[in-house]
């Protein structure tokens, strides 16, 4: 499968700041894994991480045709972006949305979501594995 990996604001920040909440490793250490995980799955990701909503909104445009399936990380659009929650329901391919860290166990205003009921389902607090989790979700119901 072809997989879009997308990361909203500050993710690029990963591993210099707040490793308590994010962990230590930073965001070419999260690529290097996906890559990884997808090559071991005869899978390929592509890997967006932007701190503009519309290029967020762009790369999801751009998925039709040239992805089997999205992985987005929205960062804080998740709890407001009306705009990236209509481009994800735009489009025809599936999304699953994933937060690092545990949002309920964090300040009231993580846990609103505008953004996860255009998408199949949400994955919080597992780190970066929640990335790996929503991929072999995609990998299991193409093969069922
Ligand atoms: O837990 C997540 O993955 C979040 O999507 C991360 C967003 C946050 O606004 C969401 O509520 C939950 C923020 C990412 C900030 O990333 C940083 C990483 C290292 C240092 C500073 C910020």
């Amino acid at each position: 499968m072809n997989f879009l990996i997308l990361n909203g604001p500050n993710l690029n920040l990963l591993g210099q700041r707040e490793p308590g909440v994010y962990g230590k490793e930073d965001y070419k250490a999260l690529c290097a894994r996906l890559e990884r995980f997808a090559a071991a799955h005869d899978s390929r990701v592509t890997c967006i991480q932007s701190n503009h909503e519309g290029a967020l909104i762009d790369a999801i445009h751009n998925a039709p045709g040239n992805v089997d399936a999205i992985v987005i990380n929205p960062g804080a659009f998740t709890h407001y972006s009306y705009a990236l929650l209509d481009a994800l329901a735009a489009v025809k391919v599936p999304a699953i949305e994933v937060h690092i860290s545990n949002v309920h166990q964090r300040e009231a205003f993580r846990r609103q979501s505008v953004t996860a009921s255009a998408c199949v389902g949400q994955i919080c607090g597992l780190g970066f594995f929640g990335y790996e989790a929503a991929m072999l979700y995609f990998l299991d119901k193409a093969e069922r």
